[in-house]
């Protein structure tokens, strides 16, 4: 049976579509499917369906197949150079320009969520497209996500294609690991007397649990968590969300910092602008970008379009480059 045919208006007219970093502008007839199978995949693999088994397998083999190599990843990662807490667009984005740039650091992520991915998985309403203002297409272009060019703008036409992209380019970088569904609940600290303001501390990483763990200690007790040692410590954990701007909210009950600006309303213009260039470090050795940076710095919410969260990240792995470039 052929399949149906694609209505027209499913092809964007004009996709840029990024060749090795140089812009080719598409027609309808590139939109093919990538890899399209030539025949059916049982001619490739087996005989015919009535003669189909696996090989054979026991349990326990794939019980040591997973523990063994998530152990070992806790083993090394166990000290880390730097560790990303909230896989997000504006976390992903930064694991990815810290583990390209630098393949001779080990970078931790560490997710909540099951799902990494955070708020990028739809765009404003759950609608699907996402869209990013330029110049935040350049780091599409890097990345190889085809947008539609609308001028000052792009669209994604969808934005798991960007979320997706980016985190299966994440988890390809050998020197990043991603602990999802793995909550950070506190911050290891040092005594630190160069700290501005009144923060006296540096952050030395991180304290972790299985996130469902940590949503359960006022149910269970002695459930006592992990760490990972780290020199640098990425904070992207959103504004909102059971953990949301996890770290600036444990700064101030540390009292590292006074209070919380709270994020804002609304202002598209100058929310994005804001977030990238004040990406920063807060507290020696805790640099926080993305929609965690609203909520300590009052910066106002940008609302459906996501160019800040890819460039704040972009920005948070050149701060934090800055340390180890040293
Ligand atoms: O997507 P988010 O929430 O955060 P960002 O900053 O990467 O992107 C924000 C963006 O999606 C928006 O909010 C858009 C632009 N809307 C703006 C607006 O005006 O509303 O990702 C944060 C991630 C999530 O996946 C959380 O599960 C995770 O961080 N997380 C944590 N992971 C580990 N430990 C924690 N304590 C923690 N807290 C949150």
């Amino acid at each position: 049976m052929a399949p149906s045919a694609i209505p027209d208006q499913h092809y964007a007219t004009t996709t840029t579509l990024a060749t090795n970093g140089k812009k080719a502008t598409a027609t309808k007839e590139d939109n093919i499917p990538l890899n399209p199978l030539t025949k059916p995949l049982s001619d490739m693999l087996f005989t015919d369906w009535s003669t189909f088994s696996f090989a054979p397998i026991r349990e326990s083999t794939v019980s040591r197949a997973m523990t063994r190599r998530y152990f070992a990843d806790l083993d090394a990662y166990a000290e880390s150079d730097i560790v990303i807490v909230g896989a997000g667009s504006c976390g992903l984005s930064c694991a990815y320009t810290l583990g390209t740039l630098r393949p001779d650091l080990r970078i931790a992520i560490v997710e909540a969520g099951v799902a990494p991915g955070g708020g990028a998985w739809l765009g404003g309403q759950l609608f699907s497209a996402m869209v990013m203002r330029k110049p935040a297409d350049v780091f599409l272009s890097e990345l190889g996500v085809p947008f539609e060019d609308e001028g000052d703008y792009v669209v994604v036409k969808h934005a798991a294609l960007f979320t997706s992209t980016v985190l299966s380019k994440v988890l390809l970088l050998p020197n990043v690991k991603l602990f999802n569904a793995t909550a950070v609940e506190d911050l290891i600290t040092r005594k630190f007397e160069g700290g501005e303001g009144i923060s006296d501390v540096r952050v030395a990483g991180v304290v972790t649990n299985w996130t469902l763990v940590s949503m359960h200690h006022d149910d269970q007790s002695c459930m006592d968590p992990n760490t990972i040692n780290a020199p640098v410590v990425i904070s992207t954990t959103g504004h909102d969300g059971p953990f949301g701007a996890f770290s600036v909210k444990r700064l101030v009950s540390m009292k590292q910092i006074e209070q919380l600006g709270g994020m804002r309303g609304l202002d598209m213009q100058s929310a994005e602008d804001a977030i990238v260039k004040n990406t920063r470090e807060i507290v020696p050795g805790l640099i926080v970008g993305g929609m965690e940076l609203s909520e300590v710095d009052g910066a106002n919410r940008m609302g459906p379009t996501f160019g800040a969260m890819a460039l704040s990240g972009v920005k948070a792995a050149e701060e934090a480059l800055k340390v180890f470039d040293l």
